[in-house]
């Protein structure tokens, strides 16, 4: 239970500055409430709470600390390694949507890592930035400063980008430009020095039809086919996460960083519309306490569970908040909106002809996962460098170049109610922004990315839809923090994000038919083999996709607050004071590519705004 008498006044009487520990530490929750007191409390230790912890304790003077929900990894092979990527002890279990209306009232697990470092533990590590054209509309609608040019700095303060071997890259068709790139920040990325042959094929298929390759993703054009990069440390072949990147990095030299893990922030303490420290439960005895925030309480729970602390804080919809029994101090109808993912759709293969080794070999073969587990260890080029059975080329295409038909996808979409798609009767704010982003992004479709398509060499392609039209919601169901709050995905509620699904499907057919891949005999077993009619193909895709891709986001705007913002571009909450939000959940709209890449150099500006707000050094 969490204690009920954790009051505003003990909390702050209560609450003295002390001398911190020596070094960056894990802490307990004694010798916190010995000391009670830090400049900064984050709520939430994934890719953007530790990236803002790391840059803001550079401060000597400036006391930090984080409070995690998940435990302190143990560096076990799921984590660290690619190719035995299985970190499930670290997933958000069980996580569930809520039913989904437009997918026949089907209940879906939603993907989250729950664990110090966040997603960036459990991730399939691919490191990219989207199109340019995607970070100006955030700016356009609002978020000041989010252009690409402007983010561009933080981008390259973020990574150390690797450059892969020469004669390697030459032979395998790996392009980059060394001139958006950072070479000395914390994230090590690289791409992987070991492929499949079938990746070949997949090249120069997707070619033989006209889709060209892209030099470098990260440049500002994300359109094309491209090799995946990864946030792995090209000397260890190891993920390089938050945890890595900016916890360890640091840990002998910070006394004033601090990470306490296993405990959920339960809610933000107020003085008035000010933010003046956390309310904190433990996981396992369910007791609570208070830790009071001199500069800045930092919310950077993620996309699903910042919202809900912010709800419980008071901050929300007022009707929503009332129905709780929470009275509100912000009324802020945008908190827990305009949830946004990637669709997932799974194509599986039986070939007649498929070359060896290829991206089922790994799970069909034991002595070859001997072998290739013995080179891993021996330092050389293994199977193992690549994510779990992943290969190593995507392609992310606008509509037009999915479909000739795209003009019948986009006057679908233009025939939507928008406030019928959010329910009916909308918030009005939350309304306007919905209108705003869906213009701007109707408008962009043929220039950014759609959608993806990633074909493993083996058993499975996969297909993302990146450019949902629909929109979701986080509610919290209880005052509890420990009961999660209700997830609903809104998945193809707007039915045009089925249609762009189908497009990318039926593209994939196309390429899978093309005489470089069509050699290797492969034979579709799932979603939809043989089907042809569009509407039973359509059925099968509803049957089949996954609402989520773990790539939750913008549940906490950063819009005007007319729009439904939540967060100003200082990333402080409307209407409060000492409180601002740094994590994937203050996007606009999702980025085309996974996400993680964003989430760092989101990081590195906030830290940087905050930096400049307090005068540190
Ligand atoms: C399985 C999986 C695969 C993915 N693959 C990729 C990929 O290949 N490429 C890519 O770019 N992206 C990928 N992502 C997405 C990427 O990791 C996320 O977008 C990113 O981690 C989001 O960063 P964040 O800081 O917003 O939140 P997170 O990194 O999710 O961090 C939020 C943290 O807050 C904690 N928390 C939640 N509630 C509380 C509370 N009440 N109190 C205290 N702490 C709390 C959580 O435990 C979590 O550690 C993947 C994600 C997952 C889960
Ligand atoms: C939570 O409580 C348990 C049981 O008392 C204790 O062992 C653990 O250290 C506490 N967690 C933290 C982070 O202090
Ligand atoms: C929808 O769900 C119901 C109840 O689970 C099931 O009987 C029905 O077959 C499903 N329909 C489709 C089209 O999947
Ligand atoms: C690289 O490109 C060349 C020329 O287009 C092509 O012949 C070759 O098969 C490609 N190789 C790979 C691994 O993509
Ligand atoms: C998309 O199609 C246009 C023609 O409409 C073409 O010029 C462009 O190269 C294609 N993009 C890619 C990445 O293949
Ligand atoms: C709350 O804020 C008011 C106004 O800023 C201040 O006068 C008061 O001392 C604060 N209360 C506490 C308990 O700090
Ligand atoms: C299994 O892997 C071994 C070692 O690489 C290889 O020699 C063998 O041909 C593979 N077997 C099949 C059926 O592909
Ligand atoms: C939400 O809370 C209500 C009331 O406590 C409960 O009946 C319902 O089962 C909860 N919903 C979910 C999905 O947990
Ligand atoms: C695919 O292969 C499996 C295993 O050999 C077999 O059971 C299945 O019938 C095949 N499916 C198709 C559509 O060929
Ligand atoms: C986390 C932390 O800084 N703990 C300190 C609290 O104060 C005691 C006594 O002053 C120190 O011994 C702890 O290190």
């Amino acid at each position: 239970m969490l204690r009920e008498s954790l009051l505003l006044s003990a909390l702050l009487v209560g609450a003295q500055s002390r001398a911190l520990g020596r070094f960056a530490r894990a802490v307990d929750e004694a010798s916190l409430l010995q000391n009670g007191t830090y400049d900064f409390v984050i709520a939430g230790g994934g890719i953007a709470g530790l990236t803002v912890a790391d840059r803001l304790s550079e401060d000597p003077d400036v006391s930090v600390l984080v409070i995690e929900y998940g435990p302190f990894d143990q560096r076990e092979d799921g984590v660290m390694i690619p190719g035995a990527y299985f970190p499930v002890p670290y997933l958000w279990l069980p996580l569930l949507s809520t039913p989904q209306t437009a997918l026949n009232g089907t209940v879906y697990s939603v993907p989250c890592g729950r664990v110090v470092g966040g997603g960036s533990v459990v991730n399939a590590m691919f490191f990219h930035r989207s199109s340019a054209l995607e970070y100006d509309s955030w700016e356009a609608l609002g978020a000041t400063g989010f252009d690409f040019h402007s983010l561009l700095p933080y981008f390259k303060k973020s990574e150390t980008f690797n450059e892969p071997d020469e004669e390697y890259a030459e032979t395998h068709n790996i392009t980059w430009d060394s001139s958006v790139h950072g070479f000395s920040g914390p994230v090590q990325t690289s791409f992987a020095p070991y492929d499949y042959p079938g990746s070949a094929n997949f090249y120069n298929g997707a070619h033989s039809i006209g889709i060209e390759s892209v030099i470098d993703t990260d440049a500002g054009d994300a359109t094309g086919l491209f090799r995946l990069k990864r946030s792995v440390d090209p000397n260890t072949q190891t993920r390089s996460s938050a945890r890595v990147n900016h916890y360890d990095r640091v840990i002998a030299s910070r006394p004033n960083y601090h990470v306490l893990p296993s405990t959920a922030v339960a809610k933000v303490l107020f003085n008035g519309t000010a933010a003046v420290g956390v309310e904190y439960v433990n996981q396992t005895t369910r007791v609570g306490g208070t830790i009071k925030a001199k500069k800045e309480v930092i919310i950077a729970a993620g996309s699903v569970h910042s919202p809900q602390i912010l709800q419980l804080s008071g901050v929300g919809p007022a009707p929503l908040l009332e129905s709780l029994g929470i009275t509100p101090i912000v009324d802020l109808p945008g908190v827990g909106s305009n949830l946004q993912d990637h669709l997932v759709l799974t194509v599986n293969y039986n070939y007649t002809n498929n070359l060896f080794p290829n991206g089922g070999s790994l799970q069909d073969n034991t002595t070859y996962a001997t072998e290739q587990r013995a080179l891993y260890d021996a330092g050389e080029p293994s199977a193992f460098d690549l994510t779990a059975t992943t290969g190593n080329l995507i392609m992310g295409l606008p509509l037009k170049n999915y479909t000739n038909d795209y003009a019948s996808v986009i006057s679908l979409a233009q025939s939507q109610d928008p406030a019928q798609l959010l329910g009916g009767n909308p918030d009005p704010t939350v309304l306007s922004g919905y209108k705003k982003q869906r213009k701007i992004i109707i408008d962009n479709i043929n220039e950014i990315p759609v959608g993806d398509i990633s074909w493993n060499t083996g058993p499975a392609t996969s297909i993302y839809m990146v450019r949902p039209l629909s929109r979701g919601s986080i509610k919290a169901n209880s005052t509890d923090i420990l009961v999660d709050p209700l997830i609903d995905f809104g998945a193809i509620t707007d039915p045009t994000d089925l249609e762009t699904l189908l497009a990318i499907y039926l593209k994939n057919r196309e390429l899978m038919a093309t005489p470089d891949i069509a050699i290797l005999g492969p034979i579709e077993t799932s979603p939809a083999p043989g089907v042809t009619d569009k509407e039973q193909v359509k059925a099968r895709l509803k049957a089949t996709l996954q609402p989520s891709n773990a790539h939750q986001c913008c549940t906490n705007p950063m819009l005007k607050k007319e729009d439904g913002g939540v967060v100003d571009p200082e990333h402080r909450v409307y209407g409060t004071t000492g409180l601002s939000v740094v994590d994937a959940s203050v996007w606009p709209f999702v980025v085309g590519n996974g996400p993680q890449a964003s989430v760092y150099a989101t990081g590195e500006k906030a830290a940087d705004v905050m930096k400049e707000r307090y005068g540190l050094a």
